[in-house]
């Protein structure tokens, strides 16, 4: 495990150069904590400055993905950019097949957090008079949804109801994946897969998670601007935040570039894990397509959270948090987690097969992290990879997996 900080802070540290080193070092001491005063809060309320955040703890960051390789990651990478600094901490491998080493500027399938940039998109839209939160998503595709009570906002806030059809398609995750890596769906294909499934609530009910609803929003997007989303991706975010890594390729199945390669663990103990780099991602497409890297992710966070991609209204209205348990919730296309030390965050998290992200930020912007393993359909990792947040965040105090 290799970590480095740059910038205004100071010089790198070496924490060990193989991955055989760091499992042996999986029970480092825990450092003392400093006394950093605890706030009560509710999800996505403190407003701390990055300049008031406890210093990241990069050895906890490193024991956090220590765990995530002991737990069966081929590689794992992290970055942290705090107003200026560079801090990156990696380990272990990209290529199984080559053993070349990960390192935290390979690009990866970032999955769910693609649903972010569809939100941006379509509140960018809602800026500039074109569409309204609480107007019928069917007012927009006439007869596309069966129930004219779901609205926009329902759908960027996962409480339509619309049923998640990846829960038939992935319930044997490699025949599953199998089955549509090299497909090509159209959006309506996709909500008519929903569609043959009862709501699983009435509109605005319940929050329940659901791929359906950023395939709507996808096909709100195109229907608004008459343009693809790969191009109002790109020009509403790629080319102003200057994402040199971050590609919306689909329906093409190679990632551009130095990227690492994604494994799919298989349901079946003792198989070999699928190398599923390459796939379409037509099975989500404005859910969950997007390509990018470390370096993008917090530029994109930072941005979102330091108010230059739509007005102030709008990412009020983003970040109108509903509960979705005791320490998180859902905002539009946004998720918030409190986090030990009281400190709420915001981004998003992916999990597309090979590649599971965390990518958050504080509430102003000034320091973001993204935290990535190339593995998926493996739980272990998915919760110690959580324990990145803590680490980046909240310092040496914080809990979880890092200690
Ligand atoms: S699921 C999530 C995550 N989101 C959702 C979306 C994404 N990803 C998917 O819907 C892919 C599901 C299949 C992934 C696959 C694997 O692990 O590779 N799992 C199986 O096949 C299981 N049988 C809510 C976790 C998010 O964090 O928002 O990304």
């Amino acid at each position: 495990m290799v970590s480095t900080t740059v910038g205004t802070g100071r010089a790198g540290t070496t924490l060990g150069a193989t991955v055989a080193a760091v499992l042996s070092l999986s029970a480092v001491p825990a450092q003392a904590a400093p006394a950093i005063p605890k706030v009560p809060v509710v999800p996505g309320t403190t407003a701390a400055p990055a300049a008031q955040l406890p210093a990241p703890d990069l050895d906890g960051l490193g024991t956090v993905l220590r765990k995530a390789l002991a737990g069966g990651a081929p590689g794992v990478m992290a970055r942290i950019d705090d107003t200026g600094k560079v801090s990156t901490v990696h380990g272990g491998v990209a290529d199984r097949a080559t053993r070349r080493a990960m390192t935290a500027d390979h690009r990866f399938r970032a999955g769910s957090i693609t649903k972010t940039f569809s939100a941006v998109v379509l509140l960018q839209l809602v800026d500039r008079g074109k569409l309204r939160l609480d107007a019928s998503v069917n007012a927009y595709l006439p007869g596309l949804l069966p129930d004219q009570r779901i609205t926009v906002r329902h759908v960027l806030s996962h409480r339509s109801g619309l049923y998640d059809y990846t829960n038939d398609m992935f319930a044997q995750s490699v025949r599953g994946f199998e089955a549509v890596r090299n497909k090509v769906f159209t959006y309506r294909q996709l909500v008519n897969l929903s569609l043959r499934k009862p709501r699983t609530n009435a509109p605005g009910a319940a929050f329940a998670y659901s791929n359906t609803n950023f395939v709507v929003a996808g096909l709100l997007i195109e229907k608004l601007t008459g343009r693809t989303v790969a191009q109002e991706y790109a020009t509403r975010i790629i080319k102003p935040l200057k994402l040199a890594d971050t590609f919306y390729v689909h329906p093409k199945t190679a990632i551009p570039g130095k990227h690492a390669k994604g494994y799919l663990r298989s349901d079946v103990a003792g198989s070999a894990p699928v190398d599923a780099t390459r796939q379409t991602l037509s099975w989500a497409q404005s859910a969950g397509a997007v390509i990018s890297s470390p370096k993008d992710l917090n530029t994109f966070y930072s941005a979102l959270a330091g108010g230059r991609l739509m007005s102030a209204a709008r990412l009020k209205e983003m970040k109108q948090w509903k509960k979705t348990s005791s320490t998180q919730a859902y905002g539009l296309g946004l998720r918030s987690r409190r986090l030990s030390c009281g400190i709420s965050v915001y981004g998003h998290t992916g999990a597309v097969q090979g590649y599971y992200t965390y990518a958050f930020t504080s509430t102003d912007g000034r320091r973001s992290l993204t935290a990535v393993a190339n593995t998926s359909n493996n739980a272990t990792v998915l919760n110690t990879l959580a324990g990145t947040l803590e680490k980046a965040f909240c310092g040496r105090s914080g809990s979880g997996s890092g200690k």
